[in-house]
């Protein structure tokens, strides 16, 4: 892997991932790509960058044989409440962007790498230490997407050789980019609030138990996959990964321990619950870590740490 196309860019997972992957290969060689311009001063902004709506499959070759990659991370999606809300929309964006991604590795021979997710898992699968290979029959739209995007990059690198390589990621945390759609933002938004406000109203239950892992763990996890001997990988359509699994009384507590009069109230949202509810509470990643040495750093106190340090000194920056 030398020189990297990356969709999706602006988004939670893109965005620290442009960083990361221009620190380790050179800053000219990643072209972050996304359906809108970056804000001054992102760190998007600071190397190669296109404007490119990932149902444009035309655009997305024409960026490709120009850049010339030789590997593609399609972090393009909306995320699980958003595709709830507008489920042909996400239908048509998720599995037409994967669609012309995949293509797009096929015809230029790129390595390539997507993210799938613990919301592959519906109510019948096994919800604790949820195996590597179980019943996936998630009852979202999301993980309708995620399913078949985990069938479908199989089918390209069984029928076409492509170098096709995922991970089914927990809710991620992070204080860079705060994310947009998803049921696992109350992880981010609690420390945010707790920050600004000193106190978080959740709309998932207390004793919602969802795998979480901090955004450092989940980029240093994406590079360790896509360098890892190919040879070596048995389940490459989709590694389960997870650091912790957590509930909203769990995250109040590890806050408490900086901000004892941190408080924490309750007002459900019924669609974000169920969907929580259907997920798995704790993932199995034996698969990740003896196939290709998954080794998450980060615990709930050590990430809440990070997290509240993060964003009080982005807090500071504003005033
Ligand atoms: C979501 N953050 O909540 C994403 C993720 C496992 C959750 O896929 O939709």
């Amino acid at each position: 892997m030398k020189r990297i196309f990356i969709t999706g860019a602006l988004g939670q997972i893109g965005t620290e991932l442009v960083a990361k992957c221009r620190e380790i290969y050179g800053n000219d060689n990643v072209l972050a790509t996304d359906i809108r311009e970056p804000e001054a001063g992102s760190i998007v902004a600071e190397g190669p960058f296109e404007i490119l709506d990932v149902t444009d499959a035309d655009k997305m070759e024409q960026l490709i044989a120009d850049f010339k990659p030789d590997t593609m991370m399609h972090m393009a999606a909306l995320l699980s409440a958003t595709a709830e809300q507008k489920p042909l929309l996400a239908w048509n964006l998720n599995m037409g962007g994967l669609v012309n991604a995949l293509e797009a590795a096929r015809k230029y021979d790129l390595q390539f790498f997507t993210p799938s997710s613990i919301g592959a898992f519906g109510p019948n699968t096994p919800k604790k230490n949820t195996p590597q290979v179980t019943i996936q029959r998630p009852n979202t739209m999301y993980g309708v997407n995620k399913v078949s995007g985990e069938l479908l990059c199989d089918y390209y690198f069984t029928k076409f050789g492509v170098d096709t390589r995922s991970v089914r990621f927990p809710g991620l945390i992070s204080y860079i980019k705060e994310p947009g759609g998803g049921t696992t933002d109350y992880a981010v938004d609690i420390y945010f609030q707790a920050v600004r406000e000193g106190k978080y109203t959740s709309y998932i239950d207390r004793g919602t138990y969802m795998d979480m892992m901090f955004m450092d763990d989940a980029i240093d996890a994406i590079i360790k996959l896509m360098e890892a001997d190919g040879g070596k990988l048995i389940n490459r359509n989709a590694y389960n990964l997870s650091a912790m699994s957590i509930e909203p009384e769990m995250v109040k507590a590890a806050i408490q321990e900086h901000d004892p009069n941190f408080t924490v109230d309750y007002d459900v949202d019924p669609v974000r619950q169920g969907i929580a509810e259907s997920w798995p509470d704790s993932i199995d990643t034996s698969c990740a870590r003896g196939e290709w040495g998954f080794d998450p750093k980060y615990d709930l106190t050590a990430m809440t740490k990070r997290m509240l340090e993060g964003i009080r000194e982005k807090e500071n920056q504003k005033a």
